[in-house]
């Protein structure tokens, strides 16, 4: 097995002002399945995720991120995650196994930027509907709403992200892809760190302001699925922030939106894999308008000033 260790984004955990109303968004409009409900959550996949959630919507009265977690390899891989961030002089807790719906022990920590970040290696296999033996390619549950794949990153604004990188990097096997330089050309202003091939599963911003949010990525397998989410959008009356575009870094296309209680979200498709041993590619100051949007080549000020 090649990939070990941390394997990739499992769930994040989504403050909303309205659950009912959030439900009702991210089933039809988004289009992710539900899969379970709790006194005060509802969970989520795309439709072609196999554990059971990716995205948990929690009733709190305000917008935000609670927690964002990993799936890790197995229970070895946990514990040994566990003593190594302790090793670091992280504080580490473990989230008693059910806490989740159909989620084992997780193991919880603060990063320097003030996020939660969450490791956790089992979640009950409920499949993507299509069986294990000749499946089909897709099934009905891929065209309702804009029906994103899985959920693919989550771009974090916070302080410290160098410490954030370094903890990434030392302790949990993520390498660097891409950053954005600010004007000094050597503090960076955002960084994207991937633990598989994939141009990023988790980025930052740097940001005076702790444990922010900007956007929760969902992933698309096409341009023209990104032109049919922008439709969906209008015919909706959702929010756009920018897009449909390119980025520049990660070459991804991209349109940015809002759900109804003011949380960005992405409609993303990706742009290129990664490897480990992969130079990082570097974005200069002169450069940050076309590193983010590629087409404008400028930031809207809404897209650096508003998070949640
Ligand atoms: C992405 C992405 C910023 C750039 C964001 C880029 C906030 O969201 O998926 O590559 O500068
Ligand atoms: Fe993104």
């Amino acid at each position: 097995m090649a990939i070990t260790g941390v394997l990739r984004p499992g769930h994040m955990q989504l403050k909303v002002l309205d659950l009912d109303e959030a439900v009702e968004f991210y089933s039809n409009v988004v289009g992710l399945v539900q899969t379970g409900r709790d006194a005060t959550r509802a969970y989520f996949k795309g439709w072609d995720e196999r554990d059971h959630h990716s995205l948990i919507l929690r009733d709190a009265g305000e917008a935000g991120m609670d927690f964002y977690g990993f799936k890790v390899a197995d229970d070895a891989t946990l514990a040994t995650l566990e003593a190594d961030l302790k090793n670091y002089g992280v504080t580490t807790e473990r989230v008693p196994a059910g806490d989740l719906l159909e989620t084992g022990e997780r193991v919880r920590f603060q990063i320097p930027s003030g996020h939660l970040i969450e490791l956790s290696s089992q979640k009950t296999d409920v499949g993507n509907g299509m069986g294990y033996i000749n499946p089909p390619p897709w099934n009905e549950a891929a065209e309702r709403g804009i029906a994103p794949i899985r959920m693919d990153h989550a771009l974090l604004y916070g302080p410290d992200i160098e410490k954030v990188q370094a903890l990434f990097v030392d302790v949990l096997g993520f390498y660097l892809v891409e950053h954005i330089l600010l004007e000094d050309g050597k503090t960076d202003l955002a960084i994207w760190l991937s633990c598989s091939t994939k141009a990023h599963d988790i980025a930052l911003v740097r940001n005076e302001e702790p444990g922010k949010l900007h956007h929760t990525a969902f992933l698309l397998d096409s341009w023209e699925k990104v032109l049919r989410a922008a439709d969906l959008m209008s015919m909706n009356r959702v929010t756009i922030d920018m897009g449909p575009t390119r980025h520049g870094v990660t070459r991804g296309t991209t349109i940015y939106a809002f759900d109804n209680s003011g949380n960005r979200f992405e409609t993303f498709c990706g742009g290129y894999q990664s490897y480990p041993d992969w130079e990082p590619l570097t974005w200069t100051w002169d450069e940050v308008g076309p590193a983010v949007f590629y087409h404008d080549r400028k930031l809207n000020p809404a897209f650096l000033g508003v998070y949640t």
